[in-house]
């Protein structure tokens, strides 16, 4: 016992017995941080594991650098490195109490400053609580001024100091793959702050952000105006005449995007048990007010749903890796589908009921212009709300309402469901349809969330017909990727009833369903082939808005338009062929195309050479923040600082538009709410008043 006395007390007066002290002190703060000061929405026993040891590798790494120093020295650098790793701890304490977002040094740096968008300045944020972060270094001063804990002058043993750096890194590698077997693609797919923090801690995070700011404003230093015109003669040269028929036929509506989460076409007039899966949209899309596609397809990568968006709002593709929300959502210029419509006199917002950094749409939607941002934090919350991603759709819908009917007329609402999100996963009680009985668990489920959106879209359109805001609105629904991946084939040959379910099979199914509802439109199912990419100027079109901006997409009710249709990976699909790796398939049979005569290669040649070249000149867009080079006549661009998405602010704009501009459906029915004719079945919601 005494010789364990011995030993602690040589042990705590050496520079090894500080650097120790020092680190559990780091880490048992960081620790109390995660807990109390963010949301980082740890659920079962690995994740939290991760979450508690994942402070202390790059603590080791950092506090470790001291080691290396003689004397008194390596106490005050360890101090320093200690204060300053504090500060960052104690700066994204702040940032995320306003934002539920962490730092990132884009803000940081930009004009568009961090403070700008702080309602009530630094002093209104801070809590005394957040102060606690600093008490581990007063304590560890105190304890070297009363000699509590003496300085050890000796210099450590180089060899120690290496090892120590060593066990730091090594302890980052276990993390590391503790987080990728749990969570595949997180460094690489940049799904949201949140992950990399929850996963790899705060440290790592700076350190991996900033990095990919460098790599990405690397690329952006490089561009010139003449990468610009490289782009534009090409978009130029594939320019094609919009449909004059359908030219302003929905001039000055209100436009609801209405995001369908992993909805796949083939769900449309699909039948399980006996039941419809998706009865409203079956309905919506036989209606004769409603243009249908039946052969429009999704082209996502990695960045799924950010994907998706990017190609509908902008009409840009996503990035080969990763999401360009994340990458370049913050810092490039975009002339966005929300950005247009304001400036022809619409007020724009988007509704999600996730949290706003996924996929870095808080920072996002301000380059694109949105006016307002209904996130998570906006939306009523208790228990059972929640699965998955977010909200519940038909919560969510529900709740949506109240923001909706603020809103000046006309507008443009992107309304983005989630339970329709793998794992496919819904409470009983939500359950109105039987799983389906291939035997794989991930898919099994798919039908009933299908069911619960329709469900949930269902009762959004009857608040439309009863509050007559579908009488001038216009409609446009989209699923956004595949919900069964090509991991599951055995399951889709059944759900599908397709013997031997393949690659050329899983082609076909990219297709998801896209829909235009108009009251009076001339609908009836489209056969062109299209995706994603083509929905921004196929919508300008229709609202007589003049496109003379950078896109890859075309009309999609154009004549003669081109129907070769890319995906992400340089893979395609045509009326004629269709192409998976390296393999050519003739579409309309799914025969490999195993002889091809010479004519025939050549064809083949050049689709795939016009696929790889749209590509690469979207990706040069991006990449090189070309843009920021561009300036469409009669287009104004916009600033990121105007836009602010704190809910008191937002809120207050809000209302007070509604006296400044009183075109919304509350402010014409004398500014009493129709919120109240919304119903829902929601369970969650039935004590409700
Ligand atoms: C999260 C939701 C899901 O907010 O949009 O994104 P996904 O996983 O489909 O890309
Ligand atoms: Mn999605």
């Amino acid at each position: 016992m005494k010789q364990f006395g011995e030993r602690f007390k040589r042990l705590w007066n050496s520079k090894l017995g500080f650097f120790l002290l020092a680190v559990i002190l780091f880490w048992a703060k960081t620790l109390w941080a995660y807990l109390n000061k963010f949301t980082l929405g740890s659920q079962g026993s690995m994740q939290h594991l991760i979450l508690a040891l994942n402070p202390i590798p790059t603590t080791v790494i950092l506090f470790g650098v001291a080691l290396f120093i003689k004397g008194r020295k390596s106490y005050v650098i360890m101090l320093i490195i200690d204060f300053l790793t504090t500060t960052w701890l104690f700066a994204n304490i702040l940032y995320y109490r306003e934002f539920s977002d962490f730092l990132t040094f884009n803000l940081i740096r930009g004009t568009s400053s961090v403070s700008n968008n702080l309602n009530k300045g630094i002093a209104g944020i801070i809590q005394p609580s957040d102060f606690i972060v600093y008490l581990d270094i007063i304590v560890l001063i105190v304890l070297l001024i009363t000699h509590v804990m003496k300085i050890d002058v000796r210099a450590l043993k180089l060899r120690y100091a290496a090892m120590i750096e060593v066990l730091g890194v090594a302890l980052l590698g276990l993390d590391l793959s503790m987080s990728y077997s749990d969570r595949s693609g997180l460094l690489t797919r940049t799904f949201d702050n949140n992950y990399i923090v929850k996963y790899l801690g705060l440290n790592a995070y700076a350190v991996y952000d900033g990095v990919k700011t460098e790599q990405v404003a690397a690329a952006k230093r490089n561009a010139t105006k003449q990468d610009l015109q490289e782009v534009e003669n090409y978009v130029n040269a594939h320019r094609e005449t919009p449909n004059v028929q359908y030219r302003g036929i929905a001039k000055g509506k209100n436009i609801f995007i209405i995001h369908l989460e992993s909805f796949q076409q083939f769900l449309i007039d699909y039948k399980w048990d006996g039941q419809e899966v998706t009865p409203n949209l079956d309905k919506l899309y036989h209606d004769k007010n409603t243009l249908s596609f039946d052969n429009f397809f999704n082209q996502v990568g990695q960045g799924k749903t950010a994907d998706a968006e990017m190609m509908l709002e902008n009409s840009l593709f996503g990035l080969p890796e990763g999401a360009a929300m994340v990458t370049d959502g913050t810092t490039n210029t975009f002339q966005a589908a929300p950005e247009i419509l304001d400036e022809h006199g619409y007020t724009t917002a988007a509704f999600h009921g996730d949290v706003p950094s996924f996929w870095n749409r808080d920072n996002t939607y301000k380059s694109w212009g949105y006016d307002y941002f209904f996130s998570k934090g906006y939306f009523q919350n208790g228990k059972d709300f929640d699965v998955g991603y977010g909200l519940k759709d038909k919560i969510f819908l529900k709740d949506s309402a109240q923001y909706i009917q603020q809103l000046p007329q006309p507008f443009y609402a992107k309304l983005i469901t989630v339970t329709n999100h793998y794992p496919y996963l819904l409470d009983k009680q939500n359950q109105t349809i039987p799983p389906t009985n291939t035997g794989d668990n991930t898919v099994d489920g798919y039908v009933q969330t299908a069911h619960y959106l329709d469900q949930a879209i269902g009762e959004f359109l009857q608040w439309l017909h009863e509050t007559g805001l579908d009488k001038n609105s216009v409609l446009v629904l989209y699923g956004d990727h595949y919900g069964i991946s090509g991991n599951h084939d055995p399951a889709m040959a059944k759900l599908t009833g397709i013997k031997g379910y393949n690659a050329f099979d899983n082609a076909q199914y990219q297709r998801v369903p896209f829909m235009i509802h108009m009251d009076g439109l001339k609908g009836g199912i489209d056969h062109t082939y299209g995706g994603e990419i083509d929905v921004l100027p196929t919508l300008l079109n229709l609202l007589g808005i003049k496109n003379n901006f950078i896109e890859f997409g075309h009309d999609l009710l154009a004549k003669d338009r081109s129907q070769l249709v890319a995906f992400r990976n340089g893979d395609f699909v045509s009326p004629t062929y269709t192409k998976v790796g390296s393999t050519y398939y003739y579409t309309q049979t799914g025969k490999v195309v195993a002889h091809p005569t010479p004519d025939q290669k050549r064809e083949l040649a050049k689709m795939s050479k016009s696929v790889t070249t749209e590509l690469s000149m979207s990706d040069k867009v991006l990449n090189g923040d070309l843009l920021r080079f561009y300036h469409p006549a009669g287009f104004k661009q916009l600033k990121r600082s105007d836009f602010n998405y704190q809910k008191d602010y937002a809120l207050k704009k809000l209302k007070r538009a509604q006296k400044t501009d009183p075109t919304s459906l509350m402010a014409k029915n004398g500014g009493k709410s129709l919120a109240g004719l919304y119903h829902t079945d929601a369970p969650e919601l039935k004590n409700d008043k």
